[in-house]
C-alpha cells in the first residue's frame, strides 16, 4: 500500500528500546534513502501512531556524524585521535586482544556488555553466542526490569495481562508511574479512546506534572518513593469503606484476611504525610477505583526506580485485587507482556554451550566492577577485554565518575559497536560502525502490547557499516568459537526461532507483518487462577522465589523486605546535608541517550535543566535561568535551574540523558545516581537520589 503516490513503502518495526514496539510504514525514497516514518493503521495497537522523534527517523539514519568505517585508535583514550581500518582488520585486532587477555587471565577476564538500543531478538541477544561459546563472563542486565518485573510478577505469578487495547473499554485509566506522551505515546491513544467514546476518566500518578498529567483528568504529584504508601492506604478504604471484592479475594488471593488487618493502621492520614497528598485525595482515589469496575492500572517503570520500587510496584498492583478489577472487560493491572510469547532462543543464544558456573557482572556496576570492587570482581580475574553493542554505559549507568574512571585504565582493551561516536566509542582502542534497523533484518516483540512484528532489511546501509550479527559471526570465527547459529543468516535464525518456539515460520511473518499473541480472555485477566500453584494472588510473595535470570539468585538485602505491602523506607530521603530529592526522569526528544544527537529533538530540549520549585528557588536565594551545580553523595553536575510549580517542594527533576558535553565540565547526570544493589534483584534506582542545590561560584 502506498501512502504517497510513486513512493514504495516498506514495513518494519521500530527496534528502540520502548514499550510501544510500533509496527511502521515507511516510505523508501531509493535503495539507500527512506523519507517520512508512520505508524501502521491496521496494527491494532500502534493504530497509526508513533513519537515525533521516529516520524522523522531520516534525520537518524542519514545523520551526517553517523560512524561508516572502522577506526583505530590512534593518539591516548579518548583524546578523538582515529586511524580508519578496514573491517577486517579490526576485527583481527580485536580477536588478537581477546585471545591474549584469555591467555594471560582466563576466558573470565572478557566481558562483552550489551543492552537494548536494538530490541530484535537476533541483533540484541546474539552476543550470547558468543558469550557462552567461550565461557566469557556474563552481564546481569539490570538497567532497566530488575525493580520492575519482579514486583508484577510476584503477586500474580505472571509476567503480563489484561489486553492493553481494553483500556479503550476502561471506564477509568490509572496511569501511574509512567510518563507515556513521552516514553510510549500509544497508551494515550487508547485511553484517550475511552475518554472520548464512553467518558472514561485519566487519572495520573507521577511526582511532577509531566506532559501525560497534562491531559489528565486528575493528577496527584507524590513525593518520590512514596508509591507504596499511596497504595496501602487506598486499600485501606477499600476495606473499610466496603468496596473491597471479598468474595473475588476468597477464591483468588493468598491471606486477604491477615493483609486486612495489616492495613488497619495505613490510614490516609499515615499516607498523606509520606506522600504530600491531602486526605481527600487520597480517599478520592480508593473510591474512583472501589466504583468503578473497569478500572484499568497501567503501570510504568519511573516509579520502580526506587530503591523500594519492587515494593511498590506489587503494591500498586495489589489494589486491582483488593477492589475485584481483574475479573473485568477493561479492568486490572498491566505492566508488560513479555511473558506471553515464550520464545525458545537456544539457537539465537546458544543455550546448549551455557555453562552455570561462569561468573556474572552486573551491568550497572560496571564503575566498580572495572576499578576492581571486590563486592564485584571477589577472587575472579580482573575485566581485561569488553565489546560492547546497542549500549552507551559512559553516559547512561549510574556512578559515572567510577565509570570514566574505569574506562579510562590503559590495561584495558575495549571495542565499541555503534552508529554513533558516543562517550563509550570515545573511550574505545576499535570502534566498528554498525547498521540500524532499516538495514538489517529482526524479530520483535511487543512488551506495553501483545504483538511480535517483521523488521524488514529496507536500504543498503552506508560505507561499511556492518549488522551485531556479522560482527559476531566474524569474531566466532577469528576467536574458534563453534556453533550453528554462527553459520546462519538472520532470516534463518529468525524461522529456526518461530519455528521452534510452536509458531508459523518466516514465511508466514512475512506475508503478515505482525502476529497477535494476547492470551485469551480468562488467561489474560487471570479468572482461571494467578500463576501460582494454587491459583491465588499473593498478598505475602516470596521474595525469595524472584529470579530475573534463571540462575541468579537474589541480590539485594531481601530479607529486609516487608511481608505484605507497605512503605519500605529505604530510599535515599533528604537530609540536612542533602536537602532535596531528584527524578532523572526521560525526556520526551531523546530515547535513554539515543536521539540526544538528532537536530529536532536537541532544539525541542534546549539545554540540561533543573526543575525546581519556584519557593525553593526563592529561598536558595536563586533566579530562573541561574547556572546551578546539583551534588549527591557520588558527585556534582552543572545545570541550569527552570522555576516549575507543578512539583513538591524538596523534590527536583532533571529530565533527559544528555549528551556529557551538553554539560559544563563534561559530566553527565549520571554522576549523580548510585549503582547499589536494590533488593530483591538490583536494578538502577535513577530517580532516587538525595542532592544539594547550589549556585555555580
Ligand atoms: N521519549 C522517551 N521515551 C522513552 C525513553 C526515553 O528516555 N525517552 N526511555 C525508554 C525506556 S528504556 C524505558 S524503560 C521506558 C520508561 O518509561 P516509563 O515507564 O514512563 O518510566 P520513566 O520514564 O522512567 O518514568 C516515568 C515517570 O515516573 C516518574 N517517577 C519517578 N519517580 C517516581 C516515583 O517514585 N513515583 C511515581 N509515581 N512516579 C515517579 C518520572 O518522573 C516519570 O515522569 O521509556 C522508553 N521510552
Ligand atoms: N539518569 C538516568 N539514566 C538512565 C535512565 C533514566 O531514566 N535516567 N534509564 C535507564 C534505562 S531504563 C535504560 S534501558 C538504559 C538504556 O541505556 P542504553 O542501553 O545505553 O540505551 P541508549 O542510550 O539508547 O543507547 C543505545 C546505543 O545503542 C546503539 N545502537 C542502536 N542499535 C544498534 C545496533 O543494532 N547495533 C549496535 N551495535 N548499536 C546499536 C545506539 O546508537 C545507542 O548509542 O539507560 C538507563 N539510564
Ligand atoms: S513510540 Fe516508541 S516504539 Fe513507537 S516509534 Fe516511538 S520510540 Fe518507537
Ligand atoms: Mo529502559
Amino acid at each position: 500500500m502506498n501512502i504517497r503516490p510513486n513512493i514504495a513503502t516498506g514495513h518494519s518495526v521500530c527496534p528502540h528500546d520502548c514499550p510501544s514496539t510500533c509496527a511502521l510504514d515507511v516510505e523508501v525514497l531509493d535503495a539507500h534513502t527512506i523519507g517520512r516514518v508512520r505508524g501502521a493503521k491496521d496494527q491494532t495497537y500502534t493504530a497509526g501512531v508513533i513519537c515525533e522523534k521516529v516520524a522523522r527517523y531520516a534525520e537518524r539514519v542519514h545523520h551526517p556524524d553517523r560512524l561508516t568505517k572502522a577506526l583505530k585508535r590512534k593518539g591516548a583514550k579518548g583524546s578523538g585521535d582515529w586511524q580508519e581500518i578496514s573491517y577486517e582488520d579490526a576485527l583481527d585486532e580485536v580477536a588478537e586482544q581477546f585471545l591474549k587477555a584469555e591467555a594471560a587471565y582466563g576466558a573470565e577476564t572478557i566481558w562483552p556488555y550489551f543492552y537494548a538500543g536494538t530490541m530484535g531478538l537476533v541483533m540484541r541477544d546474539g552476543i550470547h553466542r558468543l558469550i557462552h561459546a567461550k565461557k566469557y563472563t556474563r552481564l546481569y542486565d539490570s538497567f532497566c526490569v530488575t525493580l520492575a518485573w519482579p514486583g508484577y510478577s510476584v503477586g500474580t505469578g505472571r509476567l503480563y495481562g489484561p489486553d492493553p487495547r481494553e483500556m479503550a473499554v476502561s471506564d477509568q485509566v490509572i496511569i501511574w508511574g509512567t510518563n507515556p506522551v513521552s516514553t510510549q505515546v500509544n497508551v494515550m491513544t487508547h485511553a484517550v479512546k475511552a475518554r472520548k467514546e464512553r467518558g472514561a476518566k485519566i487519572i495520573v500518578v507521577d511526582v511532577y506534572e509531566t506532559a501525560t498529567m497534562k491531559q489528565a483528568d486528575i493528577g496527584l504529584i507524590i513525593r518520590p518513593g512514596t508509591d507504596a504508601a499511596l497504595a496501602c492506604a487506598v486499600m485501606h478504604v477499600l476495606f473499610r469503606d466496603d468496596l473491597a471484592d471479598r468474595g473475588f479475594m476468597a477464591t483468588h488471593a493468598d491471606c486477604p484476611e491477615e493483609f486486612e488487618a495489616h492495613l488497619k493502621d495505613r490510614t490516609p492520614e499515615w499516607a498523606a504525610a509520606l506522600t504530600g497528598l491531602e486526605v481527600s485525595d487520597v480517599v478520592e482515589l480508593a473510591h474512583a477505583i472501589g466504583k468503578t469496575p473497569r478500572t484499568y492500572l497501567r503501570m510504568g517503570y519511573g516509579f520502580t526506580r526506587q530503591r523500594n520500587g519492587a515494593v511498590s510496584m506489587h503494591a500498586v498492583t495489589s489494589i486491582a485485587t483488593v477492589a475485584g478489577l481483574w475479573p473485568n472487560e477493561g479492568g486490572g493491572a498491566f505492566h508488560t507482556n513479555g511473558g506471553i510469547y515464550r520464545w525458545n532462543k537456544s539457537m539465537i543464544e546458544g543455550h546448549d554451550l551455557k555453562d552455570p558456573n561462569v561468573r556474572y557482572l552486573d551491568q550497572s556496576r560496571i564503575g566498580p566492577a572495572l576499578m576492581g570492587d571486590p563486592q564485584d570482581i571477589g577472587e575472579g580475574p580482573p575485566v581485561k577485554a569488553m565489546i560492547f553493542q546497542n549500549t552507551n554505559p559512559v553516559s547512561v549507568a549510574p556512578e559515572q565518575d567510577k565509570v570514566k574512571q574505569g574506562f579510562a585504565r590503559e590495561d584495558l582493551f575495549t571495542c565499541v559497536h555503534e552508529q554513533f561516536m558516543t562517550e563509550t566509542a570515545e573511550m574505545a582502542d576499535i570502534v566498528l560502525p554498525a547498521t540500524m534497523f532499516l538495514e538489517h533484518d529482526d524479530l520483535y516483540q511487543g512488551g506495553g502490547h501483545q504483538y511480535y512484528g517483521f523488521g524488514r532489511k529496507l536500504i543498503e546501509a552506508p560505507g561499511d557499516c556492518r549488522s551485531n550479527h556479522d560482527v559476531i559471526c566474524g569474531l566466532a570465527k577469528r576467536l574458534g568459537a563453534e556453533h550453528p547459529g554462527f553459520d546462519m543468516t538472520p532470516r534463518e535464525l529468525i524461522d529456526w526461532t518461530l519455528v521452534n518456539s510452536n509458531k508459523p515460520g518466516i514465511e508466514d511473518l512475512d506475508k503478515n507483518n505482525w502476529i497477535d499473541c494476547q492470551p485469551d480472555f480468562g488467561t489474560s485477566h487471570f479468572i482461571d487462577g494467578f500463576g501460582h500453584k494454587d491459583g491465588k494472588y499473593r498478598f505475602k510473595p516470596d521474595w525469595h522465589s524472584i529470579r530475573h535470570r534463571p540462575d541468579i539468585g537474589p541480590l539485594g538485602p531481601i530479607d529486609d523486605m516487608p511481608a505484605m505491602p507497605d512503605h519500605w523506607d529505604v530510599i535515599e530521603n533528604a537530609d540536612e546535608q542533602y536537602p532535596f530529592r531528584l527524578a532523572t526522569s526521560p525526556a520526551r526528544g531523546f530515547l535513554n541517550s539515543s536521539f540526544n544527537e538528532t537536530p529536532t529533538s536537541v532544539k525541542r530540549e534546549g539545554r540540561p535543566e533543573l526543575l525546581i520549585h519556584p519557593g525553593d528557588l526563592a529561598e536558595l536565594g536563586l533566579s530562573d535561568g541561574q547556572e546551578v551545580c546539583i551534588g549527591s553523595p557520588r558527585g556534582q553536575v552543572r545545570v541550569h535551574a527552570k522555576a516549575f510549580d507543578g512539583l513538591k517542594r524538596g523534590v527536583v527533576i532533571s529530565e533527559g540523558i544528555w549528551p556529557n558535553h551538553a554539560f559544563a565540565d563534561g559530566k553527565g547526570i549520571n554522576t549523580l545516581t548510585g549503582c547499589d544493589v536494590p533488593a530483591p534483584a538490583g536494578g538502577g534506582p535513577f530517580h532516587d537520589n538525595k542532592v544539594w542545590v547550589k549556585p555555580v561560584d
